[in-house]
């Protein structure tokens, strides 16, 4: 029988008949993993496949990347410039010329008439380094308005906040290695399986060699949880109390590292003053973990040879970010683990290239990490793009979680909105559906026409995405990878660094500043740019990366001049004692007193709204959800809800359900689950018109990033599931 059925179906693998492979980096998540497109002999991308000699991803992809050359041709794609004088218009088609001349003609218009600061730029995690060192130089040097942000606020400001109270700089100081070579790794709310599969791959693969604990602190079971060691269910938004708990009983036991302590930091008295009050009773009370297992944590961190710390959104999403980063920091630093193999503290990174807009974009100083409070590095910059230094804001403008409000207020007339979504993504959606609505001029660039926010847009403009251009992305570890072109820009789509040369060229400013066309002669500025910096790349170019698969900063040329194999250099910063970065060399110990200050579940809103994402959609599903191999996974809003809590409210597995915030509703289906506590739901937010009209949204006041993770809503069943499933059809048509 077995073989006679076997026999019927043998296993068949299509043929795709590539005939080449192109060399490129992964364009979704942060990971940075090596992939190959292949295309058929009519240059169509027909395939993808992980790259073997990769150090990053070792031939491996996940359920993302292994589609991604579907991308190219997927539905809703651009063609052609849109235009419209007025949003309740429709858009006619116009071409590349006409529509460079009515942008650059409405930003004149716009500044002069209200002021430089009245037009507004918010970008992405997702361009080319090359094409986020060329929008900024055009924002900050020609166009000259210091309301410029990105995305990455709603993403690794947070991070990027926490490393420099902490260390001095921006900058992640370990690698992939440290986490397969540590003795001991703590997740806070990190889920690797599903949002950096490739990062948890390597880290399994490690644990089935070398058995060392993994301890989560995330309030659902994740992923992540389920391998863990040890899940510690927090209090949503509390883990700066379970940090300060750690290191509580880290000093009352003596187990802390002095050696370290005294050659590298600061602020050690401070510091053991304020965790003083953080004992593991009165600790556990707040954060929901109990006193053993606190004491029991942070013996095995602090005795471990060399322990890591990792997170991501669990701890940036939260008005309480910027120190929860810092916590981890203060850990890390108490018990001597930053720079040594196995010990460090590292932010997973969100988007492909959220670092390199972080080190290159200007978005919140100039390039390089040069900082627009400082005057040595406005004449730097000034000088090289012949730019008056006076030309430059003395400091950062507003962060994109601000500019939205200041068009609210009528303080900003105009917004160019380059790859990102906020229709979708940010908090209280219905309050950015208003303030959109009340810009003179809304540009949207963005690879899909369909994109929500070009429905209030005047201007939209196609751009070509991912590997129909080229340039480097920088990734978790500081490893700047290359993607090289496979195919040509879909129709009429131009890539985005082609965009800003084209519109530089309509501004008087522009002339005596130089926007070279080809990505490679723009990386040759930034390695320039780079010499002396912490984020040395002078000695890199876009044919070495391609050869080494990618290259971790720093690399000087004096480290291409040696000649030696690449994989000695750039592995980790501050491996040296006193060589952080402020003026002192010494990284400072912050005390972090704790303030709860979040929405939290009440009578009339009785359940935490937890919210995240699924392996197999990315973000506002403009990509995925074309993708018919990963929409198909979920192609429909739902929310995680415990058992326990369905059946107190009569609520059956599948239903429709109505969940109500003080912002707004959305319906969404119910799946039972017990990864959730009874009190709390998890929503992903990869839906339109869904979990982002619940959310608050409160701000970090350092890092200006919305707690995404903490606000509170109700559940009303819905008698008529027919008509709930077409609401609920409706909000998810593309
Ligand atoms: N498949 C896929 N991968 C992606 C992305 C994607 O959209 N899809 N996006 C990329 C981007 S831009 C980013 S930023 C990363 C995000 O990667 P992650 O941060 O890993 O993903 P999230 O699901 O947003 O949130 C992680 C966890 O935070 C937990 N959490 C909630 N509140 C708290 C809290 O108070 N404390 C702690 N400790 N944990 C809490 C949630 O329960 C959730 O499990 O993923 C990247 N990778
Ligand atoms: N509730 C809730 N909300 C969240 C989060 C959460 O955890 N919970 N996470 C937040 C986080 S961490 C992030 S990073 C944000 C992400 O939020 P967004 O950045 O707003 O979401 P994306 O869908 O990634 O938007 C990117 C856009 O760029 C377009 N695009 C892709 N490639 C290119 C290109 O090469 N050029 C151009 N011009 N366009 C391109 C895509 O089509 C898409 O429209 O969402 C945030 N929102
Ligand atoms: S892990 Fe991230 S970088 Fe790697 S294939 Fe998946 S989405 Fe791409
Ligand atoms: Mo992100």
């Amino acid at each position: 029988m077995l073989f006679g059925r076997n026999k019927k179906n043998p296993i068949k693998i299509a043929d795709k008949e590539v005939v080449k492979w192109t060399y490129s980096t992964c364009g979704y998540c942060s990971t940075g993993c090596s992939i190959e497109v292949g295309t058929d002999a009519n240059g169509k991308p027909v395939s993808s496949r992980g790259v073997g000699g990769a150090d990053v991803n070792r031939g491996k992809l996940c359920v993302k990347g292994i589609f991604e050359h579907e991308l190219f041709e997927s539905s809703g794609r651009g063609n052609n410039p849109l235009i419209r004088e007025d949003i309740s218009q429709g858009y006619r088609e116009t071409d590349w010329d006409s529509a460079m001349d009515h942008m650059a003609s409405e930003i004149s218009r716009i500044q002069e008439t209200y002021g430089r600061d009245s037009f507004a730029v918010v970008s992405t995690g997702q361009l080319m380094t090359e094409e986020f060192y060329t929008l900024g130089k055009l924002t900050r040097g020609v166009i000259g308005t210091n309301n410029y942000d990105g995305n990455t606020t709603l993403c690794m400001a947070s991070a990027v906040s926490g490393y420099k109270r902490s260390f001095g700089s921006d900058g992640p100081p370990g690698c992939y290695e440290d986490l397969e070579q540590t003795d001991c790794l703590i997740a806070w709310g990190s889920n690797l399986p599903e949002q950096h599969p490739i990062i948890y791959w390597r880290i399994k693969e490690a644990r089935e060699h070398r058995d060392f604990p993994l301890i989560v602190v995330d309030p659902r079971v994740t992923m992540l949880a389920q391998q863990a060691d040890m899940h510690l269910a927090i209090t949503p938004g509390t883990d700066v109390v379970l940090q300060n708990a750690l290191i509580h009983v880290i000093l009352d036991e003596g187990l802390e590292d002095r050696e370290y302590i005294n050659a590298n930091t600061v602020g050690f008295e401070q510091l053991e003053m304020e965790v003083a009050k953080y004992d593991p009773v009165t600790a556990s009370k707040i954060c929901g973990i109990d006193e053993d297992t606190i004491r029991n944590v942070a013996r095995i961190y602090a005795k471990a040879g060399a322990a890591s710390s990792i997170w991501t959104m669990g701890i940036n999403q939260s008005t309480h970010g910027s120190d929860g980063v810092v916590g981890v920091n203060n850990l890390n630093l108490v018990t001597g683990n930053i720079g040594k193999p196995g010990g460090t503290s590292l932010s997973i990174t969100g988007q492909c290239n959220a670092m390199g807009t972080r080190e290159w974009s200007s978005c919140s100083g100039l390039p390089g990490y040069r900082a627009l409070e400082n005057p040595d590095d406005r004449a730097e910059i000034g000088e090289f793009w012949n730019v008056d230094p006076e030309f430059f804001p003395k400091k950062r403008g507003l962060a994109q979680t601000d500019i939205f409000p200041a068009i609210e207020l009528g303080e900003i007339k105009g917004l160019w909105l380059v790859a990102t979504n906020p229709m979708t993504s940010m908090p209280n959606t219905a309050r950015i559906r208003k303030t959109l609505e009340k810009l003179d001029f809304l540009v949207v660039q963005d690879s899909y026409a369909d994109v929500e926010t070009t429905q209030y847009a005047h201007l939209y403009l196609p751009a070509a995405t991912w590997a129909e251009k080229e340039g480097v992305f920088t990734n978790t570890e500081r490893r700047v990878n290359i993607t090289r072109q496979v195919t040509q820009p879909h129709g009429n789509s131009k890539s985005d660094l082609a965009i800003f040369n084209e519109l530089s060229k309509r501004f008087k400013q522009a002339e005596k500043v130089k926007f070279p066309e080809k990505p490679a002669q723009v990386f040759e500025e930034m390695t320039h740019l780079s010499k002396g910096r912490l984020v040395d790349i002078s000695g890199m170019s876009h044919d070495l990366i391609e050869e080494n698969r990618g290259i971790q900063w720093p690399y000087t040329s004096d480290d291409a001049a040696t000649g030696e194999p690449i994989k000695a250099g750039g592995k980790r910063l501050y491996t040296e004692p006193g060589t952080f970065r402020y003026a002192d060399g010494m990284a400072k110990l912050i005390p972090l007193p704790f303030i709860d200050n979040n929405e939290v579940p009440d009578d009339r809103f009785p359940f935490w709204l937890n919210t995240g994402r699924l392996v197999e959609h990315f973000h506002t599903r403009t990509k995925t959800g074309k993708v018919g191999n990963n929409n198909k996974y979920s192609p429909i809003p739902f929310m995680e809800l415990n058992p326990d809590a369905a059946d107190e409210l009569g609520i059956r597995s599948q239903e429709y359900v109505r969940l109500v915030s003080k912002r707004g509703d959305a319906i969404v289906m119910a799946q039972l689950t017990h990864r959730v506590p009874k009190n709390m739901i998890f929503v992903p937010f990869h839906f339109h018109d869904c979990v982002n009209r619940l959310t608050l949204g409160l701000l970090d006041p350092h890092s200006r990033q919305p707690a995404y993770k903490q606000s509170s809503v109700r559940l009303e069943k819905l008698e008529d599931q027919k008509a709930a499933a077409v609401m609920s059809m409706e909000r998810r048509e593309f």
